[in-house]
């Protein structure tokens, strides 16, 4: 990580999916050994912080101050719904690949993360577990990430992401966080254009 990184900008995100897509794995593999980690028990959800830097196009290097919010287990969901959602400016999507309700139930984080964070922010799609994809008969094929991320895109008016990862061999995981910073910077550039124009 080099000192001379002079921007830096602090990120909540939240993990959503449903229970067992690889969310908190995702989150460690991706925090390896040097994190802080802080349980929230009164919220039921951990927490953690993570600095990583990422090169854009026009910026330069920028300082990444990750706040990766992650539900614990199955928590009373509706009273900290609202704590865990306020303030963030991004979101994994995941999914997993070797079960596909799990891509279905989709549409629903996605409406909930949106609604409860007032405003249609960005996110990648993430579909986690292709360790094991062909153990599954009825996996989910890559198209059909890839084939929503064209429609969220459309919405959203930024490029959504799709990335495959595996949190067990730690596959494209470092990616889905480049694909994350991506995808805030494209969509704070939209928003900065239209307000100056
Ligand atoms: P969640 O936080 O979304 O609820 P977890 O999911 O991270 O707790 O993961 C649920 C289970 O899936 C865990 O297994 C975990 O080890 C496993 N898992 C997560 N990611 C992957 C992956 O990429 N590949 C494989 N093969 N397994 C994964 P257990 O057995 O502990 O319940
Ligand atoms: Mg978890």
């Amino acid at each position: 990580m080099s000192s001379e990184v002079t921007k830096r900008i602090r990120v909540k995100i939240v993990l959503i999916g449903d229970g067992g897509v690889g969310k908190t794995s995702l989150a460690r593999r991706y925090l390896g050994d040097t994190f802080e980690h802080e349980y929230k028990k009164t919220i039921g959800a951990d927490f953690y912080v993570k600095r990583d830097v990422f090169n854009d196009p026009q910026l330069g290097e920028i300082m990444f101050e990750w706040l990766i919010w992650d539900l614990a287990g199955q928590p009373t969901y509706k009273e900290v719904r609202p704590l865990y959602y306020k303030g963030a400016q991004g979101a994994l999507l995941m999914f997993d690949v070797t079960r596909p309700e799990t891509y279905y139930n989709l549409p629903k984080w996605l409406s909930e993360y949106w609604k409860h964070c007032g405003a249609v922010l960005p996110f990648v799609i993430v579909g986690n577990k292709i360790d094991i994809r062909d153990l599954s008969k009825n996996h989910v094929p890559p198209e059909a990430g890839m084939e929503y991320a064209k429609i969220t895109s459309q919405v959203v008016g930024v490029e959504i992401p799709y990335i495959e990862t595996s949190a067990k061999t730690g596959e494209n995981v470092n990616k889905a966080f480049e694909f994350l910073a991506r995808v805030v910077l494209d969509y704070a550039k939209k928003k900065y254009k239209q307000q100056t124009t």
